[in-house]
């Protein structure tokens, strides 16, 4: 019984001395006063989407802060991650294109301690996207205007049809005019056959039936075919018929 309540009382007197108890746990060996060190000199990198991004290393696990703004006495902007790791990568966001930015990168291990780089600067970087243009359908042909420009650059996808081959459009639509870029954009240049009059993507005697029985019809007539019609003289004749084999032909050599 005695025993129990000395169990007791020293239970509660553990109890009622934290502060004590946690100082004889911590011994001098273990407590981290040491900041961490900053193993590389923080690098700006532009990233897509105007966005910087902030990188450096620590020789030990620690947050990541960046504190910016556009006078070096006056970092008054901060982004950071309070995640603890070695590998530290912070985005700036809502920066000015072309403006000079002044930052500095604080690392702090979790006993607390600090370690802050010396001021930099870097200049915010002018978003590009880019333009993809690119070819569909059983015809062959160039198509340019594709690449990376700064945003709002106004940008003209072209598409030339190749001997033998008809530019149909564009998908989508939009971009058979110039229009400013203010993302990635992907445009799509239609080429057909040109003697592919009934659409197969192939060309042979099923097109030159489609071509003779529009042969002699002018525009208004129910025979008559626009396609069929590549001289676009509004009627469908032999001269027209000559423009179709010779489309025939380069389909037959072509590469
Ligand atoms: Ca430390
Ligand atoms: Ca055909
Ligand atoms: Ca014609």
């Amino acid at each position: 019984m005695t025993s129990t309540i000395r169990s007791i009382l020293t239970l509660v007197g553990v109890l009622s001395m934290p502060s004590a108890w946690a100082v004889s746990f911590v011994t001098a060996s273990s407590v981290d006063g040491t900041p961490p060190v900053l193993t590389t000199v923080p690098r700006v990198d532009a990233i897509p989407g105007g966005l910087m991004e902030v990188v450096w290393t620590t020789d030990e696990a620690a947050d990541s802060r960046v504190n910016f703004g556009d006078s070096p006495a006056l970092l008054s902007r901060v982004a950071g991650d309070i995640e603890y790791g070695l590998a530290h990568r912070v985005r700036l966001a809502g920066l000015v294109p072309g403006a000079t930015y002044y930052y500095q990168v604080t690392s702090v291990d979790p006993m607390g301690n600090a370690s802050s780089s010396t001021i930099g600067d870097f200049v915010a970087a002018t978003p590009s996207f880019t333009l993809t243009v690119s070819k569909g359908g059983a015809g062959s042909g160039a198509v340019g205007g594709g690449g990376t420009w700064p945003v709002d650059t106004s940008v003209t996808p072209t598409a030339s049809a190749a001997s033998g081959s008809s530019f149909v459009g564009w998908t989508p639509t939009g971009c058979g005019a110039a229009f400013a870029l203010t993302g990635d954009a992907s445009c799509i240049a239609r080429f057909t056959l040109a003697a592919d009059l009934d659409g197969d993507s192939d060309v042979d005697n099923g097109d030159y039936t489609v071509f003779r029985a529009a042969l002699g019809a002018c525009s208004g007539a129910a025979r008559y075919r626009l396609a069929s019609d590549y001289d676009r003289d509004g009627c469908v004749t032999t001269g027209d018929y000559r423009i179709w084999y010779g489309f025939y032909r380069s389909f037959l050599v072509r590469p």
